[in-house]
C-alpha cells in the first residue's frame, strides 16, 4: 500500500470514528489514537526521512496536511460535546439558556478616588513614593513638631476634633490629623535624605460647611528633602502637576503666605474652571481657586528629625484634593461628592 493511500485510510477510520465519540472520554481515546505519539500518522511522519527528497515534498505535505485537519475537527467536535452537554444539562434543569442574561451592574470608583489615583501616578512618574499614616494623631506631630506649639494662633486655622478631652503633657493628646503634614516629620525621623515623598489620606476639621468646605476631606502632602533644594524646585514640580493635570492653558498663580512650618511659604490657585478668571460664587468672585499651600521646609523642623540644615534643605506642600476635580470639570459645591446622589456620581 502506497504512502498516500495509508493516509486516505487514516482519513476515514478517523471521520468515522470522530462521529461515534460522543463524550469527552471518547475525544481522548481518539486523539491518543489518531494524533498520539504512536499514531498512524506520527509513524507515517518518521518514515519520511527513508523517502527521496521528491517524495518527501509531497508526501510530507499531505501527511502535515492531514495532521493539521484531524486537529481542527477535533477541535470542532470537542466544541459541538460541550454545547451538546450543557443544553442537556440546562433542559434537564428546566432552564431556558436562550433567554437574555439579567444585567450585571458594574461598580466605579468614587470620584475623589480616581482624582486620588491620578494625582499619585504624576508625582510617581516624578520619582516620589507614596505613604501613608494615621487619622488619629498626636499633638505633637499634627501641631508641635511643625513649630504649632499650644496657642500658637496657627491652630486656630485649623478647629480641631480632639480625641482626648484633657490635655496632656508632651504633645500626648490625640487629635483627628487636621492634615496631612505630621507625616513630614514621621518620615524625616525615619529616613535620612534623600526623601521624595507623596502622602495621600483623609483630614477632619470642626468646620461649618458651605460650597467649598466640609468637615472630613482629602490631602495630599508632598515632601523632597535633599542637597541644594530651591524654591524653584519647588514651583517647577508645582506646575508640571497643574500642566498635566488641568491642562497646559489653565493660569496658576503662587503667592506669599504663611505657614509655621515653611520658610519661605507659598499658595498656589488656579484660575477658576466656572468663571475662567471672571469672578463667581464658587471662586468667591476672585477669579482664582487656592488649591495648596507650600514652601520651603523651616529649618527647625530640619534640625528636629536630626537633619544639618546646613546642608540640607527641602521643599513641602499640601493640597486638598475634592477641590481638584471640582476645578477640572467646574463643580460649584463640595458637598456633592458626599451626598450620595447617584445622577451626580455615575457622571465620572
Ligand atoms: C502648607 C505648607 C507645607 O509645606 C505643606 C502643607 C501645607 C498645607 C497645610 N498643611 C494645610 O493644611 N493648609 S490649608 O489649611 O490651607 O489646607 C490645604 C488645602 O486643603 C487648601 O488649599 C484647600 O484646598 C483644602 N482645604 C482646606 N480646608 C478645607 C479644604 N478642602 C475642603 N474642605 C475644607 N474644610
Amino acid at each position: 500500500m502506497s504512502i498516500s493511500q495509508k493516509l486516505e485510510e487514516i482519513r476515514k477510520a478517523a471521520t468515522t470514528e470522530l462521529e461515534a465519540a460522543g463524550d469527552a472520554k471518547k475525544l481522548e481515546e481518539w486523539r491518543i489514537r489518531y494524533l498520539g505519539k504512536k499514531s498512524r500518522l506520527n509513524e507515517v511522519l518518521r518514515s519520511l526521512s527513508r523517502l527521496s527528497l521528491d517524495e518527501k515534498k509531497t508526501v510530507g505535505a499531505a501527511a502535515n496536511r492531514l495532521k493539521v485537519e484531524l486537529e481542527e475537527w477535533l477541535g470542532q467536535k470537542e466544541r459541538a460535546v460541550r454545547r451538546d452537554r450543557m443544553e442537556a444539562s440546562a433542559a434537564e434543569k428546566g432552564i431556558d439558556i436562550s433567554l437574555p442574561g439579567r444585567p450585571f451592574p458594574a461598580g466605579r470608583l468614587h470620584p475623589v478616588t480616581q482624582v486620588y489615583r491620578e494625582i499619585d501616578a504624576i508625582f510617581t512618574s516624578m520619582g516620589f513614593e507614596v505613604v501613608e499614616g494615621p487619622e488619629v494623631e498626636w499633638d505633637y506631630y499634627n501641631f508641635e513638631a511643625l513649630n504649632i506649639p499650644a496657642e500658637h494662633p496657627a491652630r486656630d486655622t485649623m478647629a480641631t476634633l480632639w480625641i482626648d478631652s484633657e490635655e496632656k503633657d508632651n504633645g500626648k493628646t490625640r487629635l483627628l490629623r487636621t492634615h496631612t503634614s505630621p507625616m513630614q516629620v514621621r518620615v524625616m525621623e525615619q529616613k535620612s535624605p534623600p526623601v521624595r515623598i507623596v502622602v495621600p489620606g483623609k483630614v477632619y476639621r470642626y468646620e461649618a460647611t458651605d460650597a467649598t468646605h466640609i468637615p472630613m476631606f482629602h490631602q495630599l502632602e508632598g515632601l523632597a528633602v535633599d542637597k541644594g533644594i530651591t524654591l524653584a524646585d519647588l514651583k517647577g514640580t508645582l506646575y508640571e502637576f497643574a500642566c498635566r493635570f488641568f491642562g497646559k492653558d489653565r493660569r496658576v498663580r503662587f503667592r506669599c503666605d504663611y505657614f509655621p512650618f515653611v520658610e519661605p511659604g507659598v499658595e498656589m490657585a488656579i484660575e477658576c474652571a466656572v468663571c475662567k478668571g471672571d469672578g463667581c460664587r464658587l471662586c468667591g468672585n476672585s477669579g482664582w481657586i487656592e488649591i495648596l499651600g507650600a514652601g520651603m521646609v523651616h529649618p527647625r523642623i530640619l534640625e528636629r528629625v536630626g537633619i544639618d540644615p546646613e546642608v540640607y534643605t527641602g521643599f513641602a506642600f499640601g493640597m486638598g484634593i475634592e477641590r481638584m476635580p471640582m476645578l477640572r470639570y467646574g463643580i460649584d459645591d463640595i458637598r456633592l461628592f458626599y451626598g450620595s446622589d447617584l445622577r451626580f456620581l455615575r457622571q465620572f
